[in-house]
């Protein structure tokens, strides 16, 4: 029996009945009941009652060529076929994350060119962590262990994800974090920059907290520091410029190992392969998932440079460490035919060249202004909006986030589905969004301010 036959509410009673889901009141849920996506195509989403949603989170900022792909489905299903599963320990390999491999070693940075593969983002922070451990203890050095990370940081939810990340609400439930990981202050000019403190000192700033960090602990002690080059699920908050250059020339400085998390960034969205390219920087360590097969299966790939893997090849021996479904074949699969997808189409180019500035001036022209809206910015196909109830204080509304829940609501009824986060709108959409697509969105998203503001101003 398929859910063609459920009705709606039929969905929803089973939903509220039996499926605990991720990040949910699920006191909350039941009471409302949940949404339910039953298809899409293109940019749209539809819900079973037919409703058409615009998509400006690509599904969770990994959809990255849209959806109703048919090329996935055939890549998925002929692998399928032909060999649905095998495993790569004990010395075995499959062709799918050979090839793959191959291709992610050519569109990574330079230095970069061995790959170990996970089903999601959080398992491949966890394969980071235990391999830039591993790699200090094999060069002597186990007690260089820390790992500086940022506050309001997002790197999983599995225990060393929730570890790495800065979520304070993440960590109070855990019942104790992974050790010897500390967080500083986080590169966020619209809350955190001085009284007259330009972008360039505060992105110095910012990173001179990396430094401190470091001396604080001892350089002898410090094994890595971790950010997403732009933090997503944090808010969407882009590092003055002057920021990853001075992190990177502070970990040099200190031998302390770079880890870029490119959940989010990797695989196009600022306009490059990687935002690492996109800043300039080289890390020895980029974790990505989602993007790189647009969701269509879950897998993630870290990314790993030449220095760690020449210490781990020559001198490790045995890595205890791996999921059953590392280098899975049909996930792989996927991943080959979305890369080649991404290229045939040039989406990486289109973001950096056309969509990307149309996508920034677009929200300057037609959304920084309204009365609601504090600060807009993006990178590439990732943007941000910040709602206050001030524009020239940066007072916000009280309680801390309602007002974002409510613009979000209004944006959802015009047809736009974005998240709120704190008071925060963040939009992460398919990179196939052209200039009308970044036109119809700041239509509906204009229109839900107006509706928000009539709201909020009631109160
Ligand atoms: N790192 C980063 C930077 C992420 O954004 C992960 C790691 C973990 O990936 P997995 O595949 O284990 O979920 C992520 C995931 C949100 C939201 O609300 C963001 C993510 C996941 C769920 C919700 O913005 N990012």
């Amino acid at each position: 029996m398929t859910y063609q036959n459920y009705s709606l509410k039929q969905l929803q009673q089973i939903d509220a009945a039996h499926h605990l889901h991720p990040f949910t009141d699920h006191k909350e849920l039941r009471e409302v009941g949940s949404r339910i996506i039953s298809r899409a195509d293109g940019p749209f989403i539809y819900d079973s009652e037919g409703t058409e949603i615009l998509d400006g989170m690509a599904g969770l900022w990994c959809v990255n060529v849209g959806y109703g792909r048919d090329e996935l489905a055939e890549a998925a299903s002929a692998q399928m076929k032909e060999l649905p599963y095998y495993n790569s320990f004990f010395k075995c390999s499959t062709p799918t994350p050979v090839l793959l491999s191959k291709k992610l070693a050519e569109i990574a940075p330079n230095h970069v060119s061995q790959v170990f593969y996970g089903s999601s983002g959080s398992e491949a922070n966890d394969t980071a962590l235990r391999l830039v451990r591993h790699y200090w203890a094999l060069e002597g050095k186990p007690e260089k262990n820390r790992i500086i990370s940022r506050k309001m940081a997002y790197h999983g939810s599995t225990v060393a994800g929730t570890s790495l990340g800065g979520m304070e609400p993440m960590h109070k439930q855990l019942g104790g974090a992974v050790p010897n990981i500390v967080h500083v202050m986080m590169p966020y000019a619209y809350e955190l920059a001085l009284p007259g403190e330009s972008d360039h000192d505060f992105g110095l700033r910012a990173a001179k907290a990396v430094e401190d960090a470091i001396l604080e602990a001892g350089p002898e002690k410090v094994a890595a520091f971790i950010g997403e080059p732009v933090m997503g699920a944090g808010g969407v908050k882009i590092p003055p410029v002057s920021y990853w250059p001075e992190v990177q020339r502070i970990c040099r400085k200190y031998d302390v190992l770079l880890m870029l998390d490119e959940v989010i960034t990797g695989y196009g969205r600022t306009g490059e392969w990687f935002a690492a390219q996109t800043y300039g920087v080289e890390p020895d360590t980029i974790t990505t998932a989602k993007a790189l097969t647009s969701g269509y299966q879950p897998l993630s790939a870290l990314l790993v440079g030449d220095r760690i893997s020449a210490t781990l090849v020559e001198k490790g021996g045995e890595f205890y460490h791996g999921y059953t479904y590392s280098g899975h074949p049909v996930a792989c699969a996927v991943a080959l035919k979305n890369l080649e997808i991404i290229e045939r189409e040039g989406l990486v180019d289109r973001v950096r060249n056309d969509t990307g500035p149309y996508f920034a001036k677009a929200l300057q022209e037609r959304i920084a202004s309204h009365d609601l809206v504090g600060e807009v910015r993006s990178i590439g196909l990732m943007g941000a909006i910040e709602i206050v109830k001030d524009k020239a204080t940066k007072e916000r509304f009280l309680p801390s986030g309602s007002a974002a829940v409510v613009v979000r609501d209004h944006a959802i009824a015009q047809g736009m589905m974005m998240r709120a986060t704190g008071d925060t709108m963040i939009l992460s959409p398919p990179l196939i969004w052209t200039r009308d697509t970044i036109d119809m969105a700041c239509d509906r998203i204009a229109k839900a301010l107006d509706l928000a503001q009539a709201d909020l101003r009631k109160h």
